[in-house]
């Protein structure tokens, strides 16, 4: 069993200002917080290159923000933990990215359900670099507040879980991660791609949006798109007919395979089916 929220919402922490932006609190960060962060390798590192991320110490945020800004027009700002969802998706409709301030013990090393400062900045500062994930994750914003009036929700979140947090991209070299949840897990960067368990399907926007997720283990199954610029036309879509359509549908489990799937891997399924330790 994992253990209770201790960041956040979840823990039952109350905001001191009304959008739970706190001081991230930099420089109170110790030695052993800091080797947390430098444990990424060196080919990740390298595609950071234009941000101040330097392997020996967490990232100031500040820093991180004015090269941010510059590229793409985000910026981070700090957060306990989760917050709640309409104030996730009011920071990303202005493109301001919560990271959590808090980074992971030595023991919760591989993966973490809470975002701490490692997943955030190592998973998804780099991405929001990139304009088609910066619009997208705005775009998801903005739909994630109709979602939440509409009550539709869940069908939109795995939209994001199966993309920015967990999506594959087929390069002209290969299979490639590009989602943050996977990125920051070193265990799950290698399951992900090499793995013959999980199954790699072709992203297809309303398969996607029926499909339950797992938040507590590695995926069953990973969506692949060909480009990231297929994001951009993803966020174009009018998503209310979508909506109508998917929900008139059964929803799915994760490892499912449907017959109408482009299937580039049929997993063995067997990390999943054997019995927990
Ligand atoms: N809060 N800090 C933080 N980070 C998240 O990724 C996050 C969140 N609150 C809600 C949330 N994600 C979601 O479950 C929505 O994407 C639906
Ligand atoms: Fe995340």
């Amino acid at each position: 069993m994992r253990d209770k929220p201790k960041h956040g919402a979840a823990a039952g922490v109350r905001p001191e200002r009304a959008d739970w932006t706190i001081d991230q609190q930099w420089e109170h960060y110790t030695e052993q917080e800091h080797a947390v962060w430098n444990r990424a390798c060196d080919a990740f590192i390298e595609g950071m290159r234009k941000l101040p991320i330097d392997a020996s110490q967490i990232p100031d945020f500040r820093r991180l923000s004015e090269v941010l800004m510059r590229h793409t027009g985000w910026q981070i700002v700090a957060v306990p933990g989760l917050v709640p969802d309409a104030v996730f998706f009011d920071h990303l409709a202005n493109r301001r990215f919560p990271a959590g301030n808090f980074i992971r013990g030595p023991e919760e090393l591989d993966y973490l359900e809470e975002p701490d400062v490692f997943h955030d900045v190592f998973g998804h500062v780099p991405m929001l670099m990139n304009p088609a994930i910066a619009d997208f994750v705005q775009a998801y914003g903005v739909g994630g507040l109709r979602a939440q009036e509409l009550g539709v929700l869940p069908q939109l979140a795995r939209v994001y879980w199966y993309t920015v947090e967990f999506g594959l991209v087929q390069q002209h070299n290969g299979l490639r991660i590009y989602g943050s949840g996977i990125a920051s897990s070193h265990t799950e960067s290698v399951f992900a791609l090499e793995d013959a368990s999980p199954n790699r399907i072709g992203f297809a926007l309303e398969r996607v949006m029926r499909t339950n997720y797992r938040i507590d283990d590695f995926q069953e199954v990973y969506f692949v798109i060909e480009s990231l610029d297929d994001l951009l036309e993803l966020a174009k879509i009018d998503f209310a007919p979508v909506y109508q359509r998917v929900g008139a549908l059964p929803e799915l489990q994760p490892g499912d395979v449907l017959a109408t799937d482009r299937v580039l891997h049929r997993g063995n399924g067997r990390y999943h089916a054997a019995p927990a330790l």
